[in-house]
């Protein structure tokens, strides 16, 4: 089983994420082509159901369907390109290799906890030890929080963010048991970018849409153009390859998007839903930002199954 922690700070987007990734399983699952198979397995599915519901109906999550959720496991199968040329001459099958398991943690908050951990507190309480066994760590950013220079970053408040995301990644460091190699994998999410600002693109010096999902080296280049100023110390830590005792692989970068209709007074905004050719409506989204995450995921998976 793979297991992914999910951070962000409050209000970054973490539910929304979470939901749309489980849409972009959903969906794909009943498209023509079918390279991905998806099962929520039955100890998520009420919440998650929920908060698909609110989703597809072109709503934020609210408080109630937010506090519901703290996981998510799901069996996640995928057929690649070739799998997928092998498999229409095979059979129409899915065979138990096409499968991962993924388990999807949201810890509430980790400051406190991983403050007292690193203080040198031995005592773990089950919670965190949790987050600190992950496979993976998705680590949100809020793009309408990014700052167009260093100076911005820190009278915002992705300086404390930079300083509590070190510190997590600190603490994986020390929790791992010496002699354990098998690399940690960071993916940062820059969630709302539908509404990141122009001022920090250009100061940045990157286009209005990140490259395509395919084009990796350039894709890195655009979300590290942004992140610089913003996360050096996460970023500092991320690269830091070879040092003591964690390996991170390298890190990898998505951006998730919604299209949302201008909210009156009176009514909280709502996401725009388009009709799609084969399977109803659906929210307006970067969905092949939530497909190659699902690639990538899958990968690991099977990567660290060995
Ligand atoms: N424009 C835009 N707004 C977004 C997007 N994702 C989230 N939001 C806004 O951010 C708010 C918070 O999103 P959530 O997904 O609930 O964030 P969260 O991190 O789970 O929040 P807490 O659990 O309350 O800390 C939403 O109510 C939306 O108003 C996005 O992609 N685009
Ligand atoms: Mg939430």
């Amino acid at each position: 089983m793979l297991r992914i922690v999910v951070v962000g700070d409050r209000d970054s987007g973490r539910t929304t994420f979470l939901g749309l990734l489980y849409i972009a399983q959903v969906k794909s699952g009943s498209d023509p082509a079918d390279t991905f198979r998806f099962h929520a397995t039955i100890d998520s599915m009420e919440e998650v159901s929920a908060l698909f519901q609110r989703l597809m109906s072109g709503s934020f999550p609210d408080a109630a369907t937010k506090e519901g959720i703290h996981e998510m496991n799901v069996h996640l199968g995928y057929r690649g390109r070739g799998a997928k040329l092998l498999s229409r001459l095979r059979s129409q099958e899915w065979n138990p290799e096409d499968y991962a398991t993924v388990r999807f943690l949201l810890p509430r908050t980790l400051d406190e906890d991983v403050s007292r951990f690193l203080k040198g507190s031995s005592i773990i309480g089950d919670r965190l030890r949790e987050t600190l066994e992950g496979d993976a760590i998705v680590i949100l950013v809020d793009s309408t929080k990014l700052g167009a220079t260093a100076k911005d970053a820190e009278d915002g408040t992705m300086k404390e963010y930079d300083a509590a995301l070190e510190a997590y990644l600190t603490a994986n460091e020390r929790w791992r048991p010496r002699g354990d190699r098998s690399p940690l994998y960071p993916i940062f999410i820059l969630s709302k970018f539908d509404r990141v600002n122009r001022k920090v693109l250009r100061a940045a010096k990157v286009e209005d849409s990140p490259p395509p999902t395919g084009r990796k080296g350039p894709r890195t280049a655009y979300a590290e153009a942004l992140l610089r100023s913003n996360l050096p110390k996460t970023l500092k830590k991320v690269k830091a390859r070879e040092r003591t005792g964690l390996a991170f692989a390298p890190p990898t970068y998505f951006f998730s998007w919604v299209g949302t209709e201008r909210s009156s007074p009176g009514r909280s905004e709502k996401i725009r839903l388009h009709q799609t050719p084969d399977s109803g409506w659906e929210p307006e989204y970067s969905r092949d930002e939530y497909l190659a995450l699902l690639e990538f995921i899958w990968d690991v998976a099977a990567h660290s199954r060995g």
